[in-house]
């Protein structure tokens, strides 16, 4: 290691990821550095929009580190966003004021998808690579940096849809009546995101998570064609060991908790359960493989703090004793949720969890 590499003073995260005894469960929350955060919503202003909040790594480096000024987190997230790459390949990124993100130039048919080009990583997201870089020199090793992107199936219904989707009518249209362009698409996908993790992990990325928040709406073969290959060929291109550390990954599946046994074969070190499965029986079918991350409902953080700790109790509990755990909501924490209850939780995770890894 090198002097300017400072050690990681709290490993909690890479030790469960590793499946490694820990004095207590780490803790961290998707999304959390976000709307719910008023000095989140303070900084967004002062850039002028979301995407010039991510270009700016001063600022994008500004708003990871807000949650972790406010709670004893077990790891930092990049801030940036999952349609960085689409709006690197040409697509023409904007978000509409309470409506989400929208393209100008969807991918619609199978010209659109021939004509699209690969996305030079360096040149259009190096704007990512130096927000790691200034987050890694601000972070002093505190705690690790988790880089993330979203997976092929994901990015590519965006693309397609234009924006965000109910029933993906386009998407899934496209995957039935022309397989052979859906694939070619995901495979360029694919390309840029194996890519484009190899460059968060070099520039300090210490572990990376794929959101696949969209593979739980197909039928089980086609998430097996669509998105689970697609995965498990970026988790085979990944670099997995960084500054003389394993660099796990973690594939999250929004509603894939029927096909925890096939995402564990991806390749990955983790998988992220939405809050429709239960830990222990998720744990029983391939906690000997694969540590597991979640899995609270987020709507529990609109309830009160007395609910909200007996949530994360029987959350603790559903796991159970040992290693491989990773405290974490089931989807993204949601804007209307007061700071103080994300407080209640991270609090009942350190004051709870340390029973259950006793003697282990
Ligand atoms: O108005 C605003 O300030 C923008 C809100 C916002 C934020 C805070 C968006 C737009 N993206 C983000 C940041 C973000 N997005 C992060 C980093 C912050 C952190 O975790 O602390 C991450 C990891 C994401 C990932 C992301 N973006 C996903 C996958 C995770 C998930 O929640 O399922 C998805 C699907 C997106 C697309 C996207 N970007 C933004 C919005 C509102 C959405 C969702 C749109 C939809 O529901 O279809």
């Amino acid at each position: 290691m090198s002097a300017a590499t400072p050690v990681l003073q709290n490993d909690l995260l890479l030790r469960a990821l590793a499946r490694e005894p820990v004095p207590r469960t780490p803790v961290w929350m998707m999304r959390q550095a976000g709307r719910y955060l008023p000095e989140y919503r303070a900084t967004r202003e002062r850039a002028g929009s979301f995407m010039d909040l991510c270009r700016s790594s001063e600022l994008a480096c500004e708003v990871t580190m807000q949650p972790l000024a406010r709670y004893p987190l077990d790891a930092a997230i990049l801030f940036s966003d999952i349609l960085t790459i689409p709006d690197a390949m040409g697509l023409g990124l904007h978000f509409v004021e309470g409506e989400g993100p929208k393209f100008e130039r969807p991918v619609r048919d199978s010209s659109a998808i021939r004509a699209l080009r690969p996305p030079d990583i360096a040149r259009d997201l190096g704007y990512v690579t130096d927000a790691v870089r200034v987050i890694r020199r601000e972070l002093q090793g505190r705690v690790p940096l988790i880089g993330f992107t979203g997976s092929p199936w994901t990015l590519a219904t965006y693309m397609i849809e234009g924006g965000s989707s109910r029933d993906f009518a386009r998407a899934k249209a496209l995957v039935y009546d022309d397989p052979a362009a859906a694939h070619h698409l995901l495979d360029m996908v694919a390309t840029a995101v194996t890519q484009y993790l190899n460059a968060q992990i070099e520039a300090g990325a210490q572990a990376v998570q794929i959101f696949d928040t969209w593979g739980g709406a197909l039928s089980t073969p086609a998430y097996q064609a669509f998105s689970l290959h697609y995965m498990t060929r970026v988790i085979e291109g990944l670099i997995r060991e960084h500054d003389q550390r394993r660099v796990p990954v973690t594939v999250f599946t929004k509603g894939g908790g029927q096909w925890l046994e096939l995402m564990a074969d991806s390749g990955c070190d983790a998988l992220g359960l939405d809050w429709t499965t239960e830990l222990g029986d998720a744990r029983a079918r391939v906690g000997h493989r694969v540590a597991l991350q979640g899995n609270l409902d987020p709507a529990v953080l609109n309830a009160g703090p007395a609910a909200i700790r007996s949530e994360v109790e029987r959350v603790l509990a559903s796991f159970g004793s040992g290693a491989g755990h990773i405290f974490n909501l089931g989807h993204g924490i949601t804007p209307g949720v007061p700071p103080e209850h994300a407080g209640a939780m991270i609090e009942a995770v350190h004051e709870l969890s340390p029973q259950w890894h006793e003697s282990s």
